[in-house]
């Protein structure tokens, strides 16, 4: 068991909070920053169990990134061992919505949290993480992408990311910090945020297998990612951070599948076979068993720009830290759509008892 303090910002996040509980495991003391928020934003710590008690280990503040002093307060009155910056306005449709807005959060955000421990003087002895993403690659042309690939971020959130990711290395060379960049690419989990498309389509199943909804609407099904689960990734990110040399590592899978793919595994998981028809926004996926439309494309939910292909190469992170991913494709969709179903089950079932 370790005794080392770490920060994390975004704890309600479907990271922080694995990453939290990854972190007490090991004997951490973890404090996490959460945004006030009208209605309670911390499910996800409540499903892991992880609840702030006085003399615990786990200890919850108030704090926003584009709030400098809030983070500046914080770290002086911790005084963490290790930072792990997860915070971020992280939806890339949203970005483009909200563009100024996801640079102060993602990108100035960043630059709060670096300046803050080189002016209190923790530089040479704190341990800084960075959630850097695969989206800095946008819609070049190179893949698989690893930690030499050309960077051409074509959204906010990439380029808002950009900033945060040469900040990291430039407090790296500049003041001697022990500051990395995990440059992750997508990761999912029962835990994600229900509009990315995973979480999305796995709730539609679910759905659609227990009789409350018909059909699933969607944006871009060619869009194709490198898909792992999020509890490999907080793994990579441990490693990342306690190697004895910072750096930048790609973590990703390796293999990549369409959402057209993802949709296809996840109606199988509930014995529907998806047949496409048509083309465009006019292609379908029909059930091949009922002859029901269960799949419609809609324009809304296609981007100004969009990122056409990840597929991350982590032979760097495979090399030096001997770290992968272990959880499959396979294991990770049908791990999303049995949690989705099993707790729309418990809330059916609570509705009926009321
Ligand atoms: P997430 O589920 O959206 O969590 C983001 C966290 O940041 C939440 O706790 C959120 O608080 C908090 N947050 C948002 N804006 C904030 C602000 N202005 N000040 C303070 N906290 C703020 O994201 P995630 O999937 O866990 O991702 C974690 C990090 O990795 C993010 O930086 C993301 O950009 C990056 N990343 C994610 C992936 C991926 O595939 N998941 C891949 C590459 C990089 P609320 O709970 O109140 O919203
Ligand atoms: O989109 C397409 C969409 O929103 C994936 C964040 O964690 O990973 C995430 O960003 C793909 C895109 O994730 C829908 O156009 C089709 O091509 O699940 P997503 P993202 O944009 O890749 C990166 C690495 C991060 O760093 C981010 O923080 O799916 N797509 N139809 C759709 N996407 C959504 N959301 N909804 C659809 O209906």
């Amino acid at each position: 068991m370790v005794s080392k303090t770490a920060l994390i910002t975004g704890v309600t996040g479907q990271d922080g909070a694995y990453l939290a509980a990854y972190l007490l495991e090991k004997g951490y003391t973890v404090h996490g920053t959460m945004r006030r928020s009208s209605a309670p934003n911390h499910y996800r710590l409540d499903r892991l169990g992880l609840t702030p008690q006085v003399g615990g280990a786990f200890h919850l503040h108030y704090a926003d990134l584009t709030d400098a002093m809030s983070l500046m307060r914080l770290i002086a009155a911790l005084k963490p061992d290790e930072i792990y910056n997860l915070a971020a306005q992280s939806d890339v449709a949203v970005s483009f919505s909200v563009a100024a807005y996801t640079h102060q959060a993602n990108g100035l955000g960043a630059v709060h949290l670096l300046e803050a421990v080189r002016h209190l003087g923790m530089a040479s002895h704190v341990r800084y993480y960075q959630a850097s993403t695969s989206e800095l690659y946008g819609d070049g042309p190179v893949w698989p992408q690893n930690e030499e690939t050309p960077f051409r971020p074509c959204s906010p959130y990439g380029v808002a990311k950009l900033t945060a990711y040469w900040s990291t290395v430039n407090y790296r060379h500049g003041y001697q910090m022990h500051a990395s960049n995990g440059i992750l690419f997508n990761h999912e989990s029962p835990l994600r945020g229900p509009n990315f498309v995973t979480r999305k389509v796995t709730i539609a199943v679910a759905e659609i297998a227990t009789g409350q909804r018909e059909c699933l609407m969607i944006g871009n099904l060619n869009a194709k990612r490198d898909w792992g689960h999020a509890k490999d990734s907080v793994d990579g990110i441990w490693h990342i951070t306690q190697h004895k040399e910072p750096g930048d590592y790609v973590l990703a899978t390796g293999e990549t599948h369409s959402v057209r793919e993802f949709i296809e595994r996840a109606f199988a998981c509930i014995g529907a076979d998806i047949q496409w028809q048509g083309e465009g926004v006019h292609e379908q996926g029909i059930d091949r068993k009922t002859g029901k439309v269960r799949v419609q494309v809609d324009p809304q939910f296609f981007r100004p720009t969009e990122v056409p292909l990840l597929c991350g190469d982590p032979s760097k992170v495979r090399r030096e830290l001997g770290w992968q991913h272990r959880i499959s494709f396979e294991q990770l969709v049908t791990e999303m759509v049995e949690s989705d179903i099993a707790q729309l089950k418990a809330q059916l079932t609570a509705q009926l008892t009321s």
